[in-house]
């Protein structure tokens, strides 16, 4: 491996460059908000809003009724993994309305997480789809909220007909070691992905 401290800058030799940005995906409610805030160095910038009556009858709030605010454009937050690597995080709006900012929001990305809210599976069908015929390499967090069905691992990759290759782990979008662990994991994945196959 040549040593190339003295230039710290990115060549198009290295698989990662210095500042990525990496999206986090996942239905109304699944814990963006909650994981860009956990994991965030600096203040999360995020545009929380009461909800009103311009998602009445448009936002399915079925599973999360208790919910009052909503993410209006989107969270955003930063994390260095190590020296080399620092994460820009954007997170999705989640409500149906705002699936036109995706394409925007995909641009230049290095890769997804997609949450996976174990109430309503369903609800991330959606990025799984988006990420998948985008090629942007993606890892699937678990996330468990309390009273729902708890879903092993290959259950939801089954359940939402992930491949193989693709990582599913189970996560806490609240805690900071879990939600730093599935930014680590997606950028092992997008390394993987990118080494061509030189093992040996
Ligand atoms: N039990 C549990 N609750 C969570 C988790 N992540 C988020 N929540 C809660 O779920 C609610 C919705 O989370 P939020 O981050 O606003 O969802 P968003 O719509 O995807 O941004 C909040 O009340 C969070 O405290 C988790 O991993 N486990
Ligand atoms: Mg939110």
């Amino acid at each position: 491996m040549a040593s190339a401290d003295s230039e710290n800058r990115p060549s198009d030799h290295e698989a990662i460059p210095q500042a990525v940005k990496i999206i986090v995906a996942g239905g109304f409610g699944a814990g963006k908000t909650t994981l860009v805030g956990a994991v965030s160095e600096i203040t999360p910038l995020s545009t929380e809003e009461v909800m009103t009556e311009a998602g009445y009858g448009i936002d399915d709030l079925s599973g999360v009724e208790s919910k009052t605010t909503t993410t209006v454009a989107l969270d955003f937050g930063r994390i260095t993994i190590n020296p080399d690597i620092v994460l820009y995080l954007f997170g999705t709006p989640g409500q149906d309305r705002f699936w036109f900012m995706w394409d925007e929001l995909a641009e230049g990305a290095l890769g997804a997480v997609v949450l996976a809210d174990t109430r309503r599976l369903h609800t991330c069908f959606h990025a799984v789809d988006y990420f998948e015929r985008r090629g942007v390499p993606f890892v699937v967090a678990v996330n468990r909220f309390e009273g729902s069905t708890s879903y092993g691992v290959e259950e939801v990759r089954e359940a939402l007909d992930i491949a193989p290759h693709v990582p599913v782990l189970m996560a806490d979008a609240r805690d900071r070691p879990s939600a730093k662990e599935v930014l680590v994991r997606l950028v092992t994945h997008v390394i993987d992905g990118r080494r061509p196959a030189m093992s040996g």
